[in-house]
């Protein structure tokens, strides 16, 4: 189904939010089953293709280079590492390989490797996505012309809480990369972190900005925090999972036709609280025993828990009619 764009307001996003979970869950899971097939989960794999060093002094990120870090920077790997993981990926079932450098931006002496990656995944018949930090225009072009088909960079939280979490950057930094890669013709994948000390309005507030974009992204990744040891947000109090619930039924509501997914923290969440999560809406998941460092749950988990829920891992075929309709 093909939705007009709306405009949200905070105060309409957070009366939606706010509604008695039953009414909230049941109107997600309406608006889920006039978009998507609710049995059918998007399935993603990530790959670092460089770790830690990062200048950027994100608070939740082990992969920032400040004092007390414990992950050590290693260089950009190998095409050829990178091609022989999608493969696996693809073979494993996936549909989507997503590869994450920790840089601020990537500096124009490693653009022949990217691109490298780009056209080499994209020639085994699985769709590509790099997260890379802050792009120039250039950068984006070379990018979409080896065939990126996505680009993630997340908001992760609102405008307000923002400089709590990260001050080598702006908010707005990331608004401008994001929509110079969405004029460029890359999809978008833009979500957020919930559980960093932020208040509910922080939350709204940030699927206000995901939502408003036009169009909203295409994925929207919702991470629980994975609290990691030498970040000042290595003891950061966990999130309620219901109000983690919440925010991915909101989510849903207002991004009608986008891919939501449970990212980050399912390897910290019950089969029950992710069962609540795939019923308020959420149709992706990262798979694989690690993300980018940090773990997520055994194949062995997801198959067991797909196997209780009777969903199915979309296949491509699935993603390339929706794309066609759409
Ligand atoms: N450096 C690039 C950037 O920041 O855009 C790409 C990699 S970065 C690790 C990608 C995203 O992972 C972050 O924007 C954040 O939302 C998420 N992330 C990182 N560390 C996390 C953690 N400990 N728990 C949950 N999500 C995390
Ligand atoms: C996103 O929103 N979550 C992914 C992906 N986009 C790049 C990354 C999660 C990282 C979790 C911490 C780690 O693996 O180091
Ligand atoms: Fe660097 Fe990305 Fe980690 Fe921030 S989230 S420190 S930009 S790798």
């Amino acid at each position: 189904m093909k939705y007009a764009h709306i405009f949200w307001t905070p105060e309409t996003a957070q009366a939606l939010h706010d509604l008695p979970l039953m009414d909230l869950l049941f109107r997600a899971q309406t608006v889920h089953r006039q978009n998507f097939d609710p049995n059918k989960i998007q399935t993603s794999k990530l790959l670092s293709i460089k770790t830690g060093g990062c200048a950027e002094d994100c608070a939740y990120c082990s992969q920032s280079a400040r004092k007390g870090a414990i992950l050590s920077a290693s260089k950009l790997i190998e095409v050829q590492r990178v091609i022989n993981e999608a493969r696996k990926a693809r073979d494993g079932g996936a549909t989507r390989f997503c590869m994450g450098a920790a840089w601020r931006k990537p500096k124009d002496r490693d653009m022949e490797t990217l691109v490298a990656m780009v056209q080499g995944v994209r020639d085994l018949g699985i769709e590509t996505c790099m997260t890379l930090g802050m792009l120039d225009d250039n950068q984006i072009v070379r990018l979409r012309d080896a065939g990126l088909d996505y680009y993630n960079h997340n908001v992760d939280t609102s405008e307000r809480y923002y400089p709590e979490v990260i001050t080598t950057r702006t908010f707005a930094d990331r608004l401008d990369t994001l929509d110079r890669v969405q004029k460029a013709g890359i999809k978008v994948c833009s979500g957020g972190i919930l559980g960093m000390g932020e208040a509910v309005q922080d939350r709204v507030d940030m699927l206000v900005t995901l939502a408003n974009m036009n169009p909203a992204p295409e994925s929207v990744p919702i991470n629980m925090l994975m609290p990691q040891e030498g970040t000042p947000m290595a003891d950061a109090k966990p999130i309620d999972p219901i109000e983690f619930v919440r925010v991915i039924a909101t989510a849903r509501i207002m991004m009608p036709g986008s891919y939501v997914r449970l990212s980050a923290g399912r390897s910290d969440m019950s089969d029950a609280v992710q069962a609540m999560c795939f019923l308020a809406g959420a149709n992706s998941i990262f798979v694989g025993e690690t993300l980018l460092t940090a773990e997520n749950p055994e194949e062995d988990a997801d198959a067991v828990l797909f196997g209780k829920l009777g969903l199915q891992a979309e296949g491509p075929e699935e993603q390339c009619s929706r794309n066609v309709a759409e």
